[in-house]
């Protein structure tokens, strides 16, 4: 019998994908955490119902929410990531040669062992000698770790669950506060074809607390609507103007989708998104 999977994205639509092998399904103390081999998207993590990351489309999201903000920064030496326990952003960050070290908080340790486990092709640097990896709740570490930081990513699921304070005021201020006086923070902020509600709410909290704030898009095909959006904030530089762009060229880095172009065009945006965020 065919097995299929589908994330159930609102009452009328979902995300449907034919599932080859069931790899793990279990039980954490935050969530449901399932691992299934699909035929197109080839290994797929889904929690509590939502796919976080799948095999052949990872590069996207995992790319832009780290290297749009690391070329942005003049010198990032000191990157916190709050979730993101699978380690994909974790791979792209150790890719910069100026990371001194890379702290990755993480709520949920199945999270951590069952991408080791199981998806080596993201969880392969965590092990990396410049990565700290800490299981704790990122609100709670943020408030205890000021001015500590050049970039903090915030690589969370949607606000539900574990996640919803993530999305709070209470908690961008600790991030702005645990960044440094040039400090950076991307958020990856939903589909603005599906969670409207969710990116207009986002981007007013942010907006008093950053001078810079600026969205910035890329496709995430297994994600609902396949377009997704991140919330850069800055204290100093402006992702365009003060983008090292020579660096990237001179860096060459091994990238499937980011590149000196893309990083300029993702932060074109389309007008019913402008408004939405206005
Ligand atoms: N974090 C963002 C996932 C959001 C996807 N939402 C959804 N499928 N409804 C992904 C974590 C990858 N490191």
């Amino acid at each position: 019998m065919d097995f299929w999977f589908t994330e159930t994205v609102n009452d009328t639509v979902g995300n449907t994908i034919k599932v080859k092998e069931r790899i793990f399904s279990g039980q954490s103390d935050f969530q449901k955490i399932e691992i299934l081999d699909t035929y197109h998207y080839g290994r797929t993590l889904i929690l509590d119902g939502s796919v976080m990351l799948t095999e052949n489309d990872e590069f996207t999201y995992h790319e832009m929410i780290s290297h749009v903000p690391l070329f942005t920064h003049p010198h990032p030496e000191h990157v916190l990531i709050i979730g993101g326990g699978d380690g994909g952003t974790v791979r792209e960050v150790m890719k910069h040669p100026t990371v001194h070290r890379a702290k990755l908080v993480e709520i949920d340790s199945m999270v951590i062992e069952k991408s080791k486990q199981f998806l080596p092709f993201v969880s392969c640097e965590m092990e990396n000698p410049r990565v700290e990896v800490i299981v704790r709740d990122g609100i709670e570490y943020i408030k205890t770790h000021k001015g500590a930081f050049d970039v903090i990513l915030i690589d969370s699921t949607d606000p539900v669950g574990p996640a919803v304070g993530l999305y709070k005021k209470e908690f961008y201020e600790g991030v702005h506060n645990a960044l440094k006086h040039d400090g950076i923070m991307v958020a990856q902020s939903e589909s603005p074809f599906f969670d409207q509600d969710i990116v207009r709410d986002l981007y007013a909290v942010l907006k008093p607390l950053f001078p810079i704030r600026k969205m910035y898009l890329a496709p995430v095909p297994s994600y609902p609507s396949g377009f997704w959006s991140f919330a850069l904030c800055s204290k100093k530089s402006d992702p365009i103007s003060d983008f090292r762009h020579k660096d990237v060229r001179s860096l060459n880095l091994d990238t499937k989708y980011y590149n000196e172009a893309i990083h300029q065009a993702a932060f074109s945006i389309p007008n019913f998104i402008q408004e939405m965020i206005a």
